[in-house]
């Protein structure tokens, strides 16, 4: 409970920013997109490599980085993030551990629901071939970290930074959603308060499962936590930017790509090169949330994209943790905007790239 009173007492002298005091910091602000990630923590590929990417912009202030669990566990998945940042140069970045479990969703739900409905080829920390107990921290393929995260829980910490800068924070979320949706429990305005909910999740029409098997539709970040999915993208964000799964399978980390990587002597170019040698695709594979990162640091990165109202099915039978999803207008000869119930959001959802600007892009910023 002590531990618990500190927490509250940090979080309301950052609750406190949101006065005069908000503004002057405000007022010394740079030009930079001020950012704030919540991310799960492999230790390996994607989810270490999009948050480094965007620590490499020097377009972006990174404000504080929450680690969630799903890839893996929120306790392995923080020393993942940060044995990362000290690996790259990025260790003055704080951290901090967000939420350990889903609200509802469990691996035992999860096991109960597959067999009924059939088996998911991705269950994140739940993964038979990589499961251990969720207070265990084995030494990461990458190293033993001597960083550590902030005292403070990752709810707070988003909460805190959201409300430091009213209006210019990009809440941007490469996992599942249990930590915004503890965050906007304790504090919906915040989603009023942020510029924008930048995310990758969801699934909509990939083809025959597309990299999920069962069902396109029941893309991992979304479904290892539907009811906080539920949570988050139900809240009324300014603007919502979804990279789907449909997107994430156009990209690769390619041997090319490596190659091409492998002679920079940049931190993190040898990040890459190290932990994700040519011609071994273990935790690389498609660029799942790196596109969400370059498509918001450059937009047009993104050559087609649609505005669909964007949710997800928690009915606990066959679609629960399916993406559902409806067109913002009626079609007929003179179309007009859809109306639906106010859980229901309009997100920008992006579906195809240039994929030459894309690695183009990302290999200057690893390299720089
Ligand atoms: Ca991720």
């Amino acid at each position: 409970m002590r531990t618990i009173l500190r927490h509250l007492a940090v979080a309301a002298v950052g609750l406190a920013l949101a006065g005069p005091l908000a503004d002057a910091q405000a007022q010394t602000a740079t030009s930079k997109k001020r950012v704030f990630i919540d991310q799960d923590g492999a230790a390996l590929g994607t989810d270490m490599i999009s948050t480094l990417a965007m620590l490499q912009s020097p377009d972006v202030e990174v404000l504080g980085i929450t680690v969630t669990a799903g890839d893996a566990w929120v306790k392995a998945g923080t020393a993942h993030m940060l044995r990362m940042l000290e690996l790259t140069g990025h260790g003055h970045v704080p951290v901090a551990a967000g939420a350990a479990f889903p609200l509802i969703n469990s691996r035992e739900k999860a096991a109960a629901w597959e067999a009924q409905y059939g088996e998911f080829s991705y269950k994140g920390a739940w993964n038979p071939g990589r499961y251990h107990e969720p207070d265990v921290v084995p030494t990461p393929p990458t190293g033993a970290t001597t960083l550590k995260p902030i005292d403070l829980h990752g709810a707070l910490f988003m909460i805190q930074q959201i409300r430091k800068y009213p209006g210019e924070v990009t809440l941007w979320v490469g996992g599942p959603f249990t930590t915004v949706a503890l965050a906007l429990g304790l504090d919906p305005e915040i989603a009023t308060l942020a510029k924008e909910l930048v995310l990758m999740g969801a699934g909509f029409n990939v083809g025959a499962g597309g990299n999920h098997r069962i069902n396109g539709r029941r893309e991992f970040n979304w479904w290892w936590d539907p009811e906080a999915t539920r949570i988050a993208m139900s809240a009324p964000w300014k603007r919502i930017v979804i990279t789907p799964v449909d997107i994430s399978v156009k990209t690769s980390l390619n041997d090319d790509l490596k190659r091409r990587l492998a002679a920079s002597n940049a931190r993190a170019a040898q990040f890459i090169t190290k932990f994700h040698p040519v011609g071994q695709s273990g935790g690389g594979g498609f660029m799942w949330d790196e596109i969400s990162v370059l498509a918001f640091l450059d937009p047009s990165v993104i050559t087609q994209q649609q505005q669909l109202y964007v949710n997800i099915d928690i009915d606990h039978g066959p679609g629960y943790g399916q993406t559902i999803f409806v067109e913002d207008v009626v079609p007929g000869p003179t179309p007009r905007p859809r109306t639906m119930p106010s859980w229901w959001r309009v997100a920008t959802v992006q579906w195809d790239l240039d994929l030459k600007k894309f690695y183009d892009q990302f290999f200057q910023l690893m390299t720089r």
